[in-house]
């Protein structure tokens, strides 16, 4: 293809116009450590053949011993002593085997019908036992709190099971502050105050700090290992291996607490972090210094970029005959942007080593939780399918149950049930989950099992490929706690429920946040509420919604707590022993039971 770029002008370190970037006593003492801060550390850290590191501890193996997890026939995590055989998870364990004949090969563990727990089953099958990953979500959590307990100041991203995005940003800020205390005083002859530039850094020893990419036109191969560095070390530098030093500091604490060792890379964001961490595994870090990122991303084949593969990938490469990060920044902003539109400036920005997205921790509220089983023989009978239920309940109960570990109000919302049969969409049946303290198998197995009777219907026969259970709306359970706290405001028998529930009656939700349901100061203007439960708009009827803003406030705070008496009225019936939740949407009647417990002293007024 003939294109207009194909062979232009080489790209030069004018287009990575912020390497070197002045830093003045108002960077240093900023507070507000944004994206564009010109000391932004950012790192990467995968943990090394992670499931198979998991299998290894857990079995309290030797870490020199060739290890593969296995999940059904295929190898899905491959152990660095077992990938010196050349066994990749290409292999079938067969293949493995007859490269290393001392293998060791774990099967993932299973939840198995009948069972509560997942474990590691002789006879494993998949037509019986469903894969269990909550081995490895534990000890990724263990990992993650690792990191957030060593840097109470940094941010911590999970990225995927075993990788997670840290901000190193501010922690560097305060050592580097403390090691260099002349950087908070602006000197009284500096020519422009704040705006003054800070002295040159100090010399920088790298030494086990880890690999470090060098820059270009320095003599030997793309790394350094010297003590100190060249004089153009700048205070980005140092701040880049101040987090060397406190990650590889937490990585040798991971190791010896937990044994899993770690691989990271450490850059100026999140982009370049990502790109290195895998440059030298297993346990090892990589610092790519700003210099050397012109050198580190021409030579990189674009489509081995994460964004930049797939169709957008094949795109370029199509447009403009080529194939490096280097080719590509032969093409203007302009060009990019009249074939790429929106996205032109994000991958502009890309190949010239910038990124400027953030390390925020994703919600600790992942808002579903989903155990799903493709089967390998259909489901025929009705009746068949309650086994798969019960295995699917088990799942789900041991996961809300380690969620609430950390957060003991996780409740969700509602309970879904989705069947497939072969590539057709999926059917699917929902109810609003019981308002219940102690989710147990049977909880969930009840409630599902009522959503399997809804989709099956009067069928005698049905065929279906594959089985899913999820919770949705999972949430903190304030607005529930909200709900009763109002009710209890309302009708002032909060201390009867205590009395009562010492008497023995188990209390369906706990009572530990007592602060009643009254409005927030920025909700005093207002004449209407989101239930955040429902999701409705509640508003004071008109005529109501006149008066002082003390009145109004009052009266949306009734309104509010008899709102909130409508769900906790619901939740208890839904609650009660035996009674099952009526899916949304659902002509059945709601099931008459015999109120019992804490619901039968509400239910009778
Ligand atoms: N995994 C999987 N199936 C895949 C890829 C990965 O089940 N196709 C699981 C097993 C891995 C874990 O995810 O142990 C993490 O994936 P990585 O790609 O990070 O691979 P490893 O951690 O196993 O190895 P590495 O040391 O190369 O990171
Ligand atoms: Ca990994």
């Amino acid at each position: 293809m003939n294109s207009p770029w194909k062979g232009k002008a080489k790209a030069t370190n004018q287009d990575y116009d912020d390497l070197r970037p002045t830093i003045t006593y108002r960077h240093i003492l900023s507070n507000n450590l944004g994206v564009r801060d010109p000391l932004r550390v950012v790192a990467l850290c995968d943990s090394d053949a992670f499931y198979a590191a998991c299998e290894r501890v857990r079995l309290e193996l030797d870490p020199n011993v060739p290890i593969v997890v296995q999940q059904w026939e295929s190898i899905i995590a491959v152990s660095y002593p077992a990938r010196e055989f050349g066994i990749s998870r290409m292999d079938k364990i067969k293949d493995a085997k007859k490269k290393c004949p001392n293998l060791l090969a774990v099967h993932v563990a299973t939840y198995k019908e009948g069972e509560k727990e997942p474990s590691y089953w002789k006879d494993v099958d998949t037509r019986t036992h469903k894969v269990s990953l909550d081995l490895y979500r534990r000890e990724s959590n263990k990992i993650i709190t690792m990191f957030k307990e060593a840097l109470p100041t940094g941010e911590v991203e999970k990225a995927s099971i075993d990788e997670a995005f840290i901000d190193f940003t501010r922690p560097v800020r305060e050592k580097l502050l403390e090691r260099y205390p002349y950087l908070a005083q602006v000197p009284a002859d500096a020519p422009n105050g704040m705006d003054s530039p800070l002295p040159p850094p100090p010399p920088i020893k790298w030494d086990d700090l880890g690999t470090v990419l060098l820059p270009e036109g320095t003599d030997g191969a793309g790394e350094q290992s010297n003590v100190d560095i060249d004089g153009g070390a700048t205070w980005h530098d140092v701040a880049l291996s101040i987090a060397a030093e406190l990650m590889r500091k937490i990585r040798e604490d991971i190791h010896s607490k937990l044994g899993y060792t770690t691989s990271a890379g450490i850059a100026r964001n999140k982009f370049l972090a990502k790109l290195c961490a895998s440059y030298k595994k297993p346990n090892s870090q990589t610092i790519l210094r700003n210099q050397a990122i012109p050198s580190y991303l021409h030579p990189l084949p674009f489509q081995k970029i994460r964004f930049l593969g797939g169709k957008l990938g094949d795109a370029l490469a199509k447009e403009y005959d080529v194939s490096t990060v280097g080719d590509l920044l032969t093409i203007s902003l302009d060009e990019i942007q009249s074939k790429f539109g929106e996205n032109a400036l994000w991958i502009y920005e890309l190949l010239r080593g910038i990124d400027r997205t953030e390390v925020k921790e994703k919600s600790a509220l992942f808002k579903s939780m989903l155990a799903s089983k493709n089967l390998p023989k259909p489901i025929t009978q009705p009746l068949d399918g309650y086994q798969w239920i019960r295995v699917l309940a088990a799942e789900l109960a041991l996961r809300l149950n380690d969620a609430r570990e950390s957060m003991p109000t996780l409740w969700p919302k509602t309970i879904v049930l989705h069947a497939r049969k072969g590539y057709e969409t999926s059917r699917s049946k929902q109810a609003t989950f019981p308002f219940v303290r102690n989710v147990t198998v049977d909880v969930i197995a009840t409630a599902a099992d009522k959503l399997w009777k809804e989709l099956t219907g009067d069928s005698k026969t049905v065929n279906i490929t594959s089985v899913q259970l999820a919770f949705t709306g999972l949430e903190k359970a304030e607005i529930g706690q909200k709900s009763i706290e109002g009710f209890f405001a309302t009708r002032d028998i909060q201390r009867t429920f205590l009395k009562r529930s010492r008497e023995g009656d188990e209390p369906l939700v706990s009572l530990e946040n007592t602060d009643l349901a009254l409005p927030k100061s920025s909700d005093i203007e207002a004449v209407s509420f989101q239930c955040t439960r429902c999701r409705k708009t509640i508003a004071l009827r008109e005529g109501q919604a006149t008066g002082g803003p003390s009145e109004v406030a009052q009266r949306l705070a009734t309104l509010r707590s008899e709102h909130g008496d409508f769900h906790f009225a619901q939740d208890l019936a839904n609650s009660n022993e035996g009674s099952v939740p009526v899916p949304r949407g659902s002509s059945l009647k709601r099931q008459k039971v015999e109120p019992k417990g804490i619901a039968k002293f509400f239910i009778q007024k």
